[in-house]
């Protein structure tokens, strides 16, 4: 509104620089946490250089105040920002993005940089940092260094600390800062111990609001999740299988909530027990005590680095992130408070960004697995205070399963596939999937275990007309969401509707393994609602996978996508099978639609565009 144009408000982050005395800003587009670290690493470094930085979420920034950063002196904005889905941004830049694209703003005198988190599987490899760089210089801006893309399926750490060692050199030559200064940690967030913490003022794991869990109030989201029962929990693999995947149903009756066949169930997990004690142990604290951690930086949006006032233990099994590998500066701000040089030489090593130290990263951390419990463990000189590992830990996230069933068949419950993940690391130890771990234990009860979940839209979704073919491709638990499709096509059946072929292509090992769903699936094939193809790969001496079947199937497949406008699906955890789908696909449309490879590769594009090609994919 004009107001706000008038009068700096609430989200005029110029008006913020400008009275704490700095000039450098640090945006990100972040959905998981990954791109908000970074940013916040970046801002924190600005010192060094004389550069007072501060963290800012577009979502909350007036973003338009861009055109007048120039009235801020040697002044820089940087983006850390993630890709999502089909190129997406992440929700908090949405709007940021959808303005640059829109509008044609004067950057003239914006001084830029953009990292890009990505990864390298999804073939909309970093769009939204490669477009931002690109559109930000084609409005006036200036790039003061080179857009850095990290790629999260292989070291995303390493491609951050790379870029940055070169990026802020380049900052200096720049605005012409000579010299950097002290490499001090400073602490970001100030210790308060709460004696005598009145409990009903004390948060226990809510996401945000507090008692938000002992009175329920819907519309439920990521702030705000649901508890619901845990219904159904049974196994779907066979007894010879080594591995177990679990058919989970949640009950949501009149939770209002709703959902639609191809949408996301997320989860808030709950870290283990024994994991947590023993980071009390080492750290020698009373797990119980009630503390707030508060932001020094006065300016910040973000007070607390979760909700506070909590205890310890609800900070470990709630709000942090207590099994991933620790990136690098957090083993750099530990490294502090080891008693024996030797440890603290390791730790410094690893979080440098020198070849060895590098090497030694990826050795010790990443392959051999290492968790915070698992280096405190292993380095048993150091001794962190327990409030500053809380600050410096990322925060636990929920995890999106594809959701297995229809409403129109299950109205008031949601089903979810998962395999319990669970392994054993190279130093021993097995390691377990946090949130399939948790639930694994979650059986009906009385009173019921209940799991704070809440749905999240996608893109996935049947054709509107029944009468539409489908083929789906979904080995493993990528099964899930075409259970969902096929219910929902047998009732269009049963309703007397005319129903389009349902093709599914489903593979595993072993059909007496892991076969899931074996039962509901050759129903359906006996009822005439679905085609099924299936593939075992350990049945024969010869490996058979799904995309064997396809390349079989070229006559039907055509029938499908070429002759009846036909949609196809591939949904799964194998981390080239969309590719491989893809060229098979193309093979398919310059054989049976004689097209050149050029021809048939924009076939599967437009296919794409008007969303006939869909997938949904996890690595
Ligand atoms: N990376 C890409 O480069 N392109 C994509 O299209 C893309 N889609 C994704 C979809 C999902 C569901 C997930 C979980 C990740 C996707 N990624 C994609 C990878 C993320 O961008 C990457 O993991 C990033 O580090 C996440 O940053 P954040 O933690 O700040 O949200």
């Amino acid at each position: 509104t004009a107001y706000t144009a008038l009068v700096p408000s609430e989200n005029s982050f110029i008006k913020k620089l400008k009275t704490s005395g700095r000039s450098l800003v640090v945006f990100y587009g972040s959905q998981t946490g990954t791109g908000e670290e970074f940013a916040g690493r970046l801002a924190k470094e600005g010192i060094r250089y004389r550069m007072k930085g501060m963290v800012a979420d577009p979502e909350e920034c007036d973003m338009e105040e861009l055109v007048n950063m120039k009235s801020i002196p040697n002044s820089l904005a940087v983006f850390c920002l993630a890709t999502y889905g089909e190129g997406d941004p992440t929700d908090n830049a949405m709007e940021f993005v959808d303005w640059l694209k829109n509008g044609d703003a004067d950057l003239n005198g914006l001084n830029y940089a953009v990292f890009g988190l990505g990864n390298k599987t999804y073939e909309h490899y970093n769009e939204v940092a490669i477009y931002v760089d690109h559109r930000l210089e084609q409005l006036g801006a200036t790039r003061v260094f080179e857009l850095g893309l990290g790629d999260d399926d292989a070291n995303i750490e390493d491609d951050f600390i790379t870029w940055k060692d070169k990026f802020w050199p380049a900052v200096c030559d720049f605005f012409g800062i000579e010299g950097a200064g002290e490499d001090v940690s400073i602490r970001q967030y100030k210790l308060t111990e709460h004696v005598d913490a009145l409990p009903e003022k004390v948060y226990t794991g809510e996401i945000a609001r507090l008692h938000s869990y002992k009175n329920q109030r819907s519309p439920y989201d990521a702030k705000n999740p649901y508890l619901a029962p845990v219904k159904v929990n049974r196994e779907l693999h066979g007894p010879t299988s080594e591995r177990s995947c679990m058919h989970i149903e949640f009950d949501i009756e009149g939770s209002t909530m709703r959902y639609e066949a191809g949408d996301h169930l997320a989860v808030y997990p709950v870290n283990n027990s024994e994991l947590v004690n023993k980071i009390g142990e080492v750290c020698q604290v009373d797990l119980d005590t009630v503390i707030t951690l508060t932001n020094t930086d006065e300016e910040s949006t973000k007070k607390h680095p979760f909700p506070c006032p909590c205890s310890y233990r609800t900070a470990l099994t709630h709000y942090l992130d207590i099994t991933s590998n620790p990136r690098t500066h957090v083993l750099k701000e530990l490294a502090e408070y080891c008693s024996d040089q030797a440890d603290k030489d390791k730790l410094k090593l690893m979080a440098s960004t020198t070849p060895e130290g590098k090497a030694l990263y990826q050795q010790w951390i990443t392959q051999e697995n290492r968790n915070i419990v698992h280096i405190l463990e292993d380095i048993p000189s150091l001794k962190p205070p327990l409030d500053h590992l809380c600050e410096l830990l990322p925060r636990l996230q929920c995890r999106y399963y594809s959701i297995s069933s229809s409403p129109k068949l299950h109205p008031t419950t949601i089903h979810i596939t998962a395999v319990v993940v669970e392994y054993k690391t190279p130093t021993g130890r097995i390691n377990r999937g946090v949130t399939t771990t948790w639930l694994k234990e979650k059986h009906p009860s009385d009173p019921p275990c209940l799991v704070p979940i809440f749905v999240r839209k996608s893109q996935f979704r049947l054709p509107t007309r029944p009468a539409t073919p489908v083929i789906m491709v979904g080995p493993g638990t990528g099964l899930a969401p075409f259970r969902g499709f096929i219910q929902e096509r047998d009732i269009a059946r049963k309703e007397g509707k005319e129903v389009g072929d349902t093709i599914l292509y489903f593979g595993c090992r072993r059909r007496h393994e892991d076969y899931l769903y074996k039962e509901e699936l050759e129903e359906f094939e006996k009822n005439g609602t679905l085609k099924l193809h299936t593939a075992f790969s350990r049945e024969q001496a010869q490996k058979e996978y799904v995309t064997h079947l396809l390349e079989n199937n070229k006559e039907e497949i055509w029938s499908v996508i070429g002759e009846k406008n036909g949609h196809i699906y591939i949904c799964g955890d194998a981390r080239n099978m969309a590719r491989d789908v893809h060229n098979i696909l193309v093979k398919v449309v310059m054989e049976r639609g004689k097209m050149t490879e050029m021809e048939a590769t924009a076939f599967i594009k437009k296919m794409d565009t008007q969303k006939r090609y869909s997938s949904d994919v996890w690595s």
